[in-house]
């Protein structure tokens, strides 16, 4: 596979962007190697600067859930465009996307648009600190709620893939009121929640985590977390900026059948324009600025193209649940699959799935949180993703990110997919 015009472009690259990318989860570093320049997308099919084709699992890492260039919201973004790109001023088209968003998701009374999922978290945070009126914050070991100050401690993502312990420029003052336990480890919440009574406004969690490969809640563990939050006065917040809109249309509230207090949107909620999102019950999003005191802001939140896109895309997704069955049995499938071909290569392995989200851990024990994913092969899966990119398969570039299926893929891309896994580990393991 030719890949020399991405090569030059990175070499290019890196002369005005640091590392050359906008995003280091896009260099490549974990799994070595030149990143792939892309030129252009369809469908299930990215094709990069050289002219390749590839089967895409990542999907902007989890925004094209319905593929790549979507045509009602690709027509919908040109026809807005003409009427101005932004006007700084409130419009109709922003009440509509919280209406509809509020008609989707369980427990959002009030909802704040935003330009991210990470301004998302942040926010959701400062209000449920400003709601409380306590400081402290529970995070879970690789999770990653995005790169506010607050969340980068032990965080997932590529914070884990480039293994950063302690992120140069996050003061002691800020990582003092981030407290962690690991994911799934119900006890060491209540352990955490008796040492620091009345001091925790909030603990923040990714109800299916995605950010250290995909891991799957224990039923009791978001029960307990609701249990604790009711018993201590906490704010219980779901970072649904992954699951959001992507497990089912109420997200993992609805899949899981547990209440949050807070939400957090991105991806999937803007079709892939800059779109987050914190919602939750009144009560607490009263707080919010101008009707509270709990400052937040932002130039280009609501903006009316990044409107337009995911409130046709939303639109689409709540006219048609039916997308999400279909979604889910293409991702049973493909884990099925792999699942034969991997048991027949004889090496070790998990693979987690939940929806549209799935990972393949080089692992012989259940990996239910970030000690155990860290405890993977992750050479193999270096070896793993580069045999699949070389077969036109582009799979997330670290072995701590989950996988997304789009609904463009075919039982054909499957089959490939599932094919190209029997080569590549024949190639890697002979
Ligand atoms: P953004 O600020 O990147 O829009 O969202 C941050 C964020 C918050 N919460 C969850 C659960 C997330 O997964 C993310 C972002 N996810 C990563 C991929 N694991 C974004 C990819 C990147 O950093 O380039």
């Amino acid at each position: 596979m030719n890949i020399k015009t991405s090569q030059q472009l990175f070499d290019r690259a890196q002369q005005s962007i640091p590392g050359g990318v906008n995003s280091p989860v896009r260099a490549f570093k974990s799994v070595g190697g030149t990143p792939i320049f892309m030129q252009h997308a369809k469908g299930a099919y990215l094709y990069d600067v050289d002219g390749n084709e590839y089967i895409d699992y990542i999907a902007s890492w989890g925004p094209m859930i319905l593929g790549h260039a979507y045509d009602p919201v690709i027509k919908a973004i040109q026809d807005q465009a003409v009427y101005s790109t932004s006007y700084g001023a409130p419009t109709e088209l922003e009440i509509k996307m919280a209406e509809l968003i509020k008609s989707m998701a369980p427990n959002v009374d009030l909802i704040r648009m935003v330009s991210s999922g990470t301004e998302a978290c942040m926010s959701a945070i400062r209000v449920a600190r400003g709601y409380t009126k306590r400081n402290k914050i529970i995070k879970f070991e690789g999770c990653y709620h995005g790169h506010a100050d607050s969340f980068l401690v032990k965080a997932g993502s590529g914070v884990a893939t480039f293994n950063i312990q302690n992120v140069p420029g996050v003061t002691s003052g800020v990582s003092n009121d981030t407290l962690t336990c690991a994911y799934n480890d119900i006890v060491a919440v209540e352990r955490l929640v008796a040492q620091y009574k009345n001091e925790i406004a909030a603990i923040i969690v990714e109800p299916v985590a995605g950010n250290m490969g995909c891991i799957l809640p224990k039923l009791s563990f978001l029960g307990g977390l609701r249990k604790i939050c009711d018993a201590e006065n906490i704010v219980l917040i779901f970072d649904e900026v992954m699951t959001g809109f992507r497990l089912a249309p109420g997200g993992a509230q609805q899949k899981l059948g547990i209440d949050a207090d807070l939400v957090t949107y991105g991806k999937v909620i803007g079709a892939g324009m800059p779109v987050g999102a914190f919602g939750g019950k009144k009560h607490i999003m009263e707080v919010v600025a101008p009707l509270g005191n709990v400052y937040q802001a932002g130039t280009l939140s609501g903006n009316p193209i990044a409107m337009i896109a995911g409130y046709t895309l939303l639109s689409i997704l709540k006219k048609q649940p039916n997308l999400y069955t279909e979604l889910e049995e293409k991702t049973i499938y493909l884990k099925n699959g792999l699942d034969e071909v991997l048991r027949a290569s004889g090496t070790a392995y998990k693979i987690n799935q939940l929806g549209s989200m799935i990972s393949v851990h080089f692992s012989n024990h259940e990996v239910t949180d970030f000690a155990s994913a860290a405890e993977a092969n992750i050479d193999l899966f270096k070896k793993y993703f580069h045999a699949m990119l070389k077969r036109g398969i582009y799979l997330p570039p670290s072995a701590f990110e989950s996988w997304f299926l789009n609904n463009a893929l075919t039982k054909e891309d499957l089959d490939k997919t599932i094919k190209a896994t029997a080569e590549s580990l024949q190639e890697i393991l002979k």
